[in-house]
């Protein structure tokens, strides 16, 4: 469908398609309460300002745009693979949903004030991987003073299948080394980097890159945030696992896509299906993993002092 079309079907006054400066074919969600900018490419959020306040998300200034190659930041959907390919093979790393053409099929209001877009994934390349075409896969985004991003798979055929899957949401920051992340304390997590496992006490501060995958958490985080004053309250259904992914300097520096100073000025605080949290459906049976991503002021008994 052309821009036009799209606008014809599912188009009104909170809900614009258009072709962004790079040339992709993009739907913004704008209300009273909230804007959020969607491309149709790995039906990727792109950002999140909820009304009267900063961006809540994060984009790499050097993110390509373009078929074939996932962009930097926003909230990529890593699906029907989280982290490498299972079975070890040169398919792209977190999956095939982030680097495919998604097809918007439901557009409107949802109550709350919110505005709402659902987009479907069309079989293709991942038939190959499940070596059935017979599932469902949309992701429903709702906007209002805060953001809703849901991704549902549905088996539809005779077999069970099994992925992981992660909503790899990247957070605007003011200073990597002057927030902390809170949520997680108690919590065990397995440190990528060297698949050492550890339990995590308080909030997390960050000083080095930092690639953690909590297995077994339900919990809401929060990112503490004195330099933009506020907390992003990041909470979910459907999932166990959270993965928190800073690159720190050196991997920054090695990513081409991602500037060599930019590690300061974001977080990840992955939503997931990861790990041992990988999910298997039997025929007829479905799965949602959801975040719901919103901003609190940051106020003095958070020990927050204004500087004037
Ligand atoms: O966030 C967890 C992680 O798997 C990290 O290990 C890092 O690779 C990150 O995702 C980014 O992956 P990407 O394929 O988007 O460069």
């Amino acid at each position: 469908m052309t821009i036009q079309e799209y606008n014809r079907e599912f188009g009104n006054s909170e809900i614009r398609f258009y072709t962004d400066a790079h040339g992709l074919a993009c739907v913004e969600l704008n209300n009273r309460a909230g804007r959020a900018e969607i491309a149709l490419h790995g039906a990727h959020l792109m950002s999140f300002v909820p009304e009267g306040q900063e961006a809540l998300l994060w984009m790499s200034k050097k993110s390509c745009f373009e078929a074939g190659k996932a962009i930097r930041g926003g909230i990529p959907i890593c699906w029907p693979w989280f982290g490498g390919h299972p079975r070890g093979s040169t398919m792209p790393a977190h999956g095939f949903a982030r680097i495919s053409t998604w097809e918007p099929v439901a557009a409107g209001s949802c109550g709350k004030g919110a505005a709402f877009l659902e987009l479907a994934l069309t079989p293709g390349l991942i038939a190959d991987e499940f070596e059935t075409a017979d599932f469902l896969v949309s992701l429903r985004v709702e906007v209002s003073n805060k953001l809703s991003v849901a991704l549902s798979i549905e088996n539809t055929g005779e077999k069970a299948f099994s992925y992981s899957a992660a909503l790899h949401s990247y957070f605007k920051v003011s200073d990597i080394a002057k927030i902390t992340l809170s949520g997680l304390d108690g919590r065990t997590f397995i440190d990528t980097l060297d698949d050492s496992t550890h339990l995590q006490q308080g909030d997390i501060t960050f000083a080095a890159e930092t690639d953690s995958v909590y297995p077994d958490t339900e919990d809401t985080c929060v990112i503490n945030d004195p330099g933009f004053k506020r907390k992003i309250k990041i909470s979910k259904a459907g999932s166990r696992s959270t993965v928190v992914w800073n690159p720190w300097a050196a991997k920054a520096r090695r990513m081409p896509d991602f500037g060599d100073r930019e590690f300061r000025e974001m977080l990840c605080v992955e939503t997931a299906n990861a790990g041992t949290d990988a999910r298997t459906l039997a025929p007829g049976e479905g799965h949602t993993l959801q975040v719901i991503i919103e901003s609190e002021s940051y106020t003095a008994s958070d020990g927050y002092t204004d500087s004037g």
